[in-house]
């Protein structure tokens, strides 16, 4: 009897687990769980955009960039928008420096969105898909004719509304890369260098502030490099550490920290580099690259890694997209 009880609760949670799972935003819209990377090919080492089914299957090239010369071809950096039907990336073709592209996720209807000539990378959509955050290169307010070069980076925002550019951060002495925004869209998380003698010396350091910039605070201030924070909704921050001791034995991590525990968790640990990372719409996997070894992903419940692309690769983004 009490056998059959258990038996017909299970049946139960069973059924509701599956009509949760029918019931999902993803397959309501039709869209597909996709990672959008770039990949070396040909002689010349230039990267192209592909995309592809999380396990490395299925993959399409979305890229035909001209070459220029041996170092003026790529694409890269790809990130899906939150509707699954566009692509941003960076690319240097078009004059030879990076600055970010957009174009429809089957490869088609490619348009410039930059064109000040500064290092224009790292794109991320916010959550409502109507801004693009990046990294440039541009320094004080003006985009379009702006001073700058390789001696800081600024976060600036691109409004797809108003076609406006916004400068973040506006903080010529610091660096600051890599950004991410919070699920709800009202914050964003960033990597940023702060110089020797200032607030914190010669490292990487990850950043929450509003969406508008304001109100910069550190999440953690150590000795080692953090970059790649990407911020899940289940208010988690996972990000890339440097815990290189001496080179050139370089020793990686991967992290997360819990922002309403405040406990920071290793989650993986590998000798050589990591670059690059992503995570799943579900928040419970990993995408990683190591330049020389290739991207892998990795379920958190079970951190082993599973190779998907070779070496080479580096990922981009872990999204759906709507094909
Ligand atoms: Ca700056
Ligand atoms: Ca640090």
């Amino acid at each position: 009897m009490k056998r059959r009880i258990w038996w017909g609760t299970w049946v139960m949670l069973l059924t509701l687990l599956t009509g949760m799972s029918f019931a999902s935003p993803a397959s309501a819209e039709g869209l597909q769980e996709k990672i959008v990377y770039s990949k070396a090919v040909g002689d010349m080492g230039g990267r192209e955009v592909f995309i592809a089914n999380p396990d490395g299957t299925g993959e399409q090239q979305l890229t035909q960039t001209p070459s220029l010369d041996e170092t003026h071809n790529q694409a890269d950096e790809p990130v899906l928008s939150p509707d699954g039907k566009k692509i941003a990336y960076v690319s240097d073709w078009n004059g030879g420096s990076y600055e970010i592209w957009v174009m429809n996720v089957d490869g088609s209807d490619k348009v410039q969105i930059t064109h000040n000539g500064m290092r224009n990378v790292e794109p991320v959509w916010s959550p409502d898909g109507s801004k693009i955050l990046f990294s440039s290169a541009c320094m004080g307010t003006d985009f379009e004719h702006c001073s700058g070069g390789d001696t800081s980076s600024d976060l600036w925002v691109y409004d797809i509304n108003t076609n406006t550019f916004t400068n973040l951060t506006n903080t010529p002495d610091v660096y600051e890369e890599s950004a991410d925004w919070s699920p709800d869209g009202t914050k964003i998380v960033y990597s940023a260098y702060w110089k020797p003698g200032q607030f914190a010396s010669n490292q990487w350091d990850l950043f929450i502030a509003n969406a508008d910039g304001t109100n910069p605070q550190p999440l953690m201030i150590d000795n080692k490099h953090e970059y790649h924070p990407k911020w899940t909704a289940n208010d988690t921050i996972f990000f890339i550490r440097d815990d290189t001791v001496t080179s050139p034995n370089y020793q990686f991590g991967i992290y997360q920290f819990n922002l309403t525990t405040k406990t920071l968790s290793p989650l993986y640990s590998r000798n050589g580099w990591i670059t690059r990372m992503a995570v799943n719409p579900n928040g419970n996997q990993i995408a990683f690259t190591s330049p020389s070894d290739g991207t892998y992903t990795m379920d958190l419940a079970n951190p082993s890694p599973v190779q998907v692309l070779p070496a080479g690769s580096a990922i981009g983004d872990w999204g759906y997209a709507k094909q």
